[in-house]
């Protein structure tokens, strides 16, 4: 999965990339360690040679230097196309360097704005260039349908595209299709309401929190972040909390796999049969797969983290290829190759 990181002009998206690397980033590129508390926990009952957390790639689009040819916005549009997921992050700090006072609303509906023009515009010029290149008939009823969304202010991704017109238009990379997450960079010790953003967010998650705050604490050791962020009034370590905003946006939940070689969490899409779930590890296992034997987290930590315990009292389960897999489920897939 890889997100991107939008929003004006000094709204701190540096400065989140910085905090979501933990020490490992590269200005504007990071791979966030998703921090799992549980994965934290198996490590430290397994004690493996390896602990591996699920992780995701950040991306900022930062904004183009001034040219006089092209408005600042317009270039900043072109350049933000890809990746799964937005992170749009709202000024909510007031700074003097920025000079104006924070408006995250006026801002939220400023880019909002400018992605529904931008695609609209995407939308006519395709018409336009079917004049001389007729479109497929899927095609044209699904341009039709982003048009009169588009039209009526609403975000692609809102509207519920079939599968085929979906990979039609998949290929235009409307900048509305992307789903969005809400980060609101706010000002230490200052209160922040979210509902604020209330009547903008249309179903957007908003997660907000004081990225320089945030930054201070990504630079202390895992041990430490908890606590620290905890002092801070945190909700957590960023890497943790936009972890699982963009996890449950995104739909897509964690299972683990433990023993003396590695404890690793792996992601897979909410709805993943255990076959599919296996195939996340390795092709070989997925098509040699027997069963899956089964112990949710939670059971095993209540079954004082102890495999043998789990399996005497019955709640390690004997799953087939078809169970479904939840979110947090320790599995030890069997499979012959
Ligand atoms: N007071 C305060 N300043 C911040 C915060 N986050 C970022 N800044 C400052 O705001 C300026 C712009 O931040 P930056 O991350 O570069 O924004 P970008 O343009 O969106 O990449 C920098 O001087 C940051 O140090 C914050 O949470 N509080
Ligand atoms: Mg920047």
């Amino acid at each position: 999965m890889e997100a991107r990181i939008i929003g004006l002009k000094g709204c701190g998206k540096t400065t989140l990339v910085a905090a979501l690397a933990e020490g490992r980033g590269e200005g504007h590129i990071a791979t966030v360690h998703v921090g799992d508390p549980r994965v934290r926990t198996l490590s430290e009952i397994f004690q493996p040679k390896k602990t591996t957390f699920a992780e995701f790639k950040v991306q900022e689009a930062a904004w183009p230097e001034a040219s006089a040819r092209k408005g600042e916005m317009e270039r900043y549009l072109d350049s933000v196309a890809g990746g799964q997921l937005y992170l749009q992050v709202l000024r909510a700090f007031d700074s003097d360097l920025l000079g104006e006072p924070a408006h995250p609303e006026a801002d939220l509906e400023e880019l909002d704005r400018e992605f529904l023009l931008f695609d609209l515009i995407r939308v006519e010029r395709a018409f336009e260039r079917a004049k001389k290149a007729p479109l497929p008939d899927i095609g044209k009823k699904a341009l039709v349908r982003c048009q009169e969304a588009l039209e009526s202010e609403t975000p692609l991704r809102e509207v519920d595209f079939d599968a085929s017109q979906l990979s039609f238009i998949r290929g235009y990379q409307f900048l509305t299709l992307i789903p969005q997450l809400l980060l609101v960079n706010t000002q230490s010790e200052s209160g922040w309401d979210d509902g604020r953003l209330e009547p903008l967010t249309r179903g957007r998650q908003v997660v907000a929190f004081p990225f320089s705050d945030a930054l201070e604490v990504s630079r202390l050791s895992a041990e430490e972040q908890d606590e620290y962020a905890a002092a801070l009034g945190l909700p957590g370590p960023a890497a943790e909390v936009v972890a699982r905003a963009a996890f449950s946006q995104l739909g897509l939940i964690s299972f683990l796999t433990t023993g003396s070689d590695e404890v690793r969490a792996w992601p897979i899409r909410k709805g993943e049969t255990a076959r599919e779930a296996a195939g996340a590890i390795h092709s070989d296992i997925q098509r040699g797969f027997i069963r899956a034997e089964v112990v949710p987290f939670t059971d095993f930590m209540s079954h004082g983290g102890n495999m043998k315990a789990c399996r005497d009292a019955g709640v390690l389960r004997i799953e087939g290829k078809d169970y479904v897999v939840a979110d947090g489920d320790i599995i030890n897939f069997r499979f012959n190759v």
